[in-house]
């Protein structure tokens, strides 16, 4: 008892003396007020530092119709616009993977907006940007974080679908931000320019301002929402859905070993009745215009990401898949085959989205 006692003061006196450096008094600060609100297991201060040394760097059109990504008021349950003050909204969570080794992190950017007003336009959208970071440092070095892969949501989960992934490596953005255009009105995510016509035509990227955010809020997780985030989880649009992971070993897979530089386009099955289809806006204009009452529901189900689509994805990728293969090679053949293929595969499309009346 007697001993403790004296070796009690002894403790306090030598730690009191190592605090007193300034190094020691940095460190002891951060270890009291290391938090972990959103229950993820992650310092959420390394959350926000990783959030703000990646955030990317959006390319947004001139003429855009919805000035700037918006702040939504905190703690309501709703979406409420606060400003279009040129907020992001981040995400940050802990990965592993039997691919990819090391400590990893997976970061999603949301550029969040009150309104869409492209084609089929409606109240309220939500796009993101995401990045899968790896800490590079052995155990005794200072932390150093490096992006590996980039990801861009363009109508995703919609029949217009054409996100995109690429290495970081490739796309000069491992230790900071990717430049990532946003179309005008759709805010679809591309990650290299000229992908931004193929998302259903109604995408255009022109005269293109470099924006950066003024600040990064973190969401925190979907059990755990941050920052008075709870609007997230209303269902006037599908942002709950957006916080899962983008990075899916089948993704990890195919980025890792992808030869070929540049940006890989994911939902392949469908580029083609897609290149076709708006080979021009003018295809899908001439249909609406000609009466085609499903061009029109077609590009409005691409710009609502409606959940009822979401859903039923994973059929509706196979169905299209094969439609969109028989599209793509009649319209190969002929100009009059082309318009046949793409009223079957509206037909086709409308029929699983059980948006068609026939
Ligand atoms: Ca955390
Ligand atoms: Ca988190």
């Amino acid at each position: 008892m007697g001993s403790f006692r004296t070796v009690l003061p002894l403790f306090l006196l030598v730690s009191t003396a190592l605090a007193s450096t300034p190094a020691n008094a940095a460190k002891e600060a951060r270890a009291t007020v290391s938090l972990d609100a959103d229950r993820d297991g992650l310092d959420d201060d390394l959350e926000q530092a990783l959030l703000e040394q990646f955030v990317p760097v959006l390319q947004l059109s001139a003429g855009e119709c919805d000035g700037s990504p918006a702040e939504f008021r905190p703690g309501l349950p709703q979406p409420q616009l606060l400003a279009r003050n040129g907020t992001l909204y981040g995400q940050s969570f802990p990965r592993t993977s039997p691919t990819v080794s090391g400590r990893l992190i997976e970061l999603h950017y949301y550029h969040l907006w009150t309104r869409d007003c492209g084609r089929g336009g409606h109240a309220l959208d939500a796009e993101h940007v995401s990045v899968l970071v790896r800490d590079q440092s052995t155990t005794t070095a200072r932390e150093e974080w490096k992006a590996l892969f980039w990801y861009a949501a363009a109508h995703e989960d919609t029949v217009c679908d054409f996100s995109s992934a690429a290495k970081a490596k490739d796309l000069e953005a491992e230790d900071r931000g990717a430049t990532v255009w946003v179309s005008r009105g759709k805010h679809a995510s591309f990650l290299h320019r000229g992908a931004c016509t193929w998302g259903c035509g109604s995408d255009v990227c022109e005269g293109s301002k470099s924006w950066r955010a003024s600040r990064v809020v973190n969401i925190g997780e979907a059990a755990a929402l941050l920052n008075g985030a709870g609007w997230i989880r209303s269902t006037r649009w599908p942002m709950l859905e957006k916080l899962g992971i983008d990075f899916t070993e089948e993704l990890m897979v195919s980025l890792s070993k992808r030869k070929d530089p540049g940006v890989m386009t994911l939902h392949v099955p469908l580029r083609t009745p897609q290149a076709v289809l708006l080979a021009g806006d003018s295809t899908a204009d001439a249909l609406v215009a000609s009466g085609s009452k499903t061009g029109g529901a077609l590009a409005a189900a691409g710009g609502s990401t409606d959940t009822a689509v979401m859903k039923s994805a994973d059929k509706a990728w196979g169905a299209l898949g094969t439609a969109g293969v028989k599209t793509g090679n009649a319209a190969t053949k002929s100009t009059k085959a082309t318009g046949r293929a793409l009223r079957a595969t509206f037909r086709e499309t409308g029929r699983f989205l059980g948006i068609n009346r026939k």
